[in-house]
C-alpha cells in the first residue's frame, strides 16, 4: 500500500512538472484526486486492509493526498502567474509616446472676414439680420428704386426662377423687409449669399457674399456715413487707415459714393498691391433714396438714412493677400487651413 501511494505521488509530481497549461493541469488533478482518480481507487482498497492497520493507512492516504494537492496548488499558482505576466506584457502602454494631434477643423476665410466685419458693427450697436436667398422682383429691384427697364434687371445679370421669383443679387431685400416692419430707428447689417450670372474668373463668381448696412433715424447725414465707415475701416485695417469717397451712382442711394482705404501694404505711397495708386476700393455707399424710404412707408421728411454694401470675398482676399477668388471655393483644405 505504502509503495503504491509513493508511486502515485511520484507519478503525479512528474506529470505536474511536465505540465505547462492550466487546462491540462486541471485534467491531471482530476485524474489523480477526482472521484474516479487514482487516489480514490486506493481508498476503495481499504476494505482489504487489516482493521488494526486502517487508521495508519488512512492517515498515510490523507497525507499523500495533502502533499499532492499542495503540489498542484503551487503548480497552478505558478502557471497563472506566467499567464498574467504574458498578458500584462502584451498590454503594455508606452506613456512616453507623443499624443496623436487632434484635428479640430477651422473657419473658412470668408467666415473669418464676415465675423470680423459683423463684430465691428455689433460693437457700434448694429443688429445682424439674415433674409431669404430667394426674393421677389419687388424686394430685389422695385423697392430699391430700380425700374423695370434698368440694365441690372437684365437676364444676363440675374438668375430668374420665374416671372416673380429670383435669386437675390444683393442683400438689400432684407433691409426692405426690416424697413417695412416700421420699427424705427434702424441700425442693421445684412450678411449673406448673393447671386449674379457672372463668368468665373479671379475676381468673379456666380455666387458670392455681401454685407449690407443700413441706418435710419431722424437727422442722419452724410457726415454720419463718413464717420461710421472711416471708423469701420480703421478697426478692420488698422488705426492708421485713411479713407476717401469718390462720387458714384446707385439707384437706391442719393448721393452715392465708393469708399477707398489707404493701402495697408505700402501705407499709401503706391505699390504692386494697390497698383501704384495708394488706395484700395472696398465698398459702395450713399444716403438712402427718398423713393426707397417712401416705398417702405417711411416719411423722408422726418427720417433719413445711409446704407452701404461690402463684398465679403473682396475683404477676405485683401486681408489674406489671396490673388484669386477661386481659391476660396475650390475647398482645398491644405489651402484653406492656412488662415
Ligand atoms: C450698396 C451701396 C449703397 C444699400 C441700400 C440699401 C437699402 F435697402 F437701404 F436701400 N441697402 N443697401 C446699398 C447702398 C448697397 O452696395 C454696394
Amino acid at each position: 500500500m505504502k509503495e503504491k501511494l509513493e508511486q502515485i505521488k511520484e507519478e503525479a509530481l512528474s506529470q505536474v512538472q511536465d505540465c505547462a497549461e492550466v487546462d491540462r493541469l486541471t485534467q491531471i488533478r482530476v485524474n489523480f484526486l477526482g472521484k474516479k482518480g487514482k487516489l480514490t481507487d486506493i481508498l476503495k482498497g481499504m476494505k482489504d486492509v487489516a482493521p488494526e492497520d486502517r487508521p495508519r493507512v488512512g492517515q498515510l492516504v490523507n497525507e499523500t493526498r495533502a502533499e499532492i494537492e499542495k503540489v498542484f496548488d503551487e503548480a497552478q499558482k505558478k502557471l497563472e502567474k506566467v499567464l498574467r505576466e504574458a498578458q500584462l506584457k502584451s498590454e503594455v502602454i508606452d506613456v512616453t509616446l507623443p499624443a496623436k494631434k487632434n484635428s479640430v477643423g477651422h473657419k473658412h476665410p470668408n467666415t473669418i472676414a464676415r465675423q470680423e466685419v459683423e463684430n465691428i458693427f455689433i460693437g457700434m450697436g448694429y443688429e445682424v439680420v439674415e433674409g431669404p436667398e430667394i426674393e421677389t422682383d419687388y424686394y430685389n429691384f422695385e423697392a430699391l428704386n430700380i425700374p423695370a427697364d434698368h440694365p441690372a434687371k437684365d437676364e444676363q445679370d440675374t438668375f430668374y426662377i420665374n416671372d416673380k421669383f429670383l435669386l437675390r443679387t444683393q442683400t438689400s431685400g432684407t433691409q426692405v423687409h426690416v424697413m417695412e416692419k416700421g420699427k424705427l430707428p434702424i441700425r442693421m447689417i445684412a450678411p449673406g449669399r448673393v447671386f449674379r450670372s457672372d463668368e468665373v474668373d479671379a475676381t468673379h463668381s456666380p455666387s458670392f457674399h455681401q454685407i449690407e448696412g443700413l441706418v435710419i433715424d431722424k437727422h442722419i447725414t452724410f457726415a454720419d456715413l463718413k464717420g461710421t465707415l472711416a471708423e469701420f475701416a480703421k478697426e478692420l485695417f488698422g488705426q492708421d487707415t485713411k479713407v476717401r469717397f469718390r462720387p458714384h451712382h446707385f439707384n437706391f442711394t442719393e448721393p452715392s459714393a465708393e469708399m477707398d482705404v489707404s493701402c495697408f501694404k505700402c501705407g499709401g505711397s503706391g505699390c504692386r498691391f494697390c497698383k501704384g495708386t495708394g488706395w484700395i476700393e472696398i465698398l459702395g455707399c450713399g444716403m438712402v433714396h427718398p423713393n426707397v424710404l417712401k416705398m417702405s412707408k417711411i416719411d423722408p421728411d422726418e427720417y433719413s438714412g445711409f446704407a452701404f454694401g461690402i463684398g465679403l470675398e473682396r475683404i477676405a482676399l485683401l486681408k489674406y493677400e489671396i490673388d484669386d477668388m477661386r481659391l476660396l471655393y475650390e475647398n482645398d483644405v491644405r489651402f484653406l487651413k492656412q488662415f
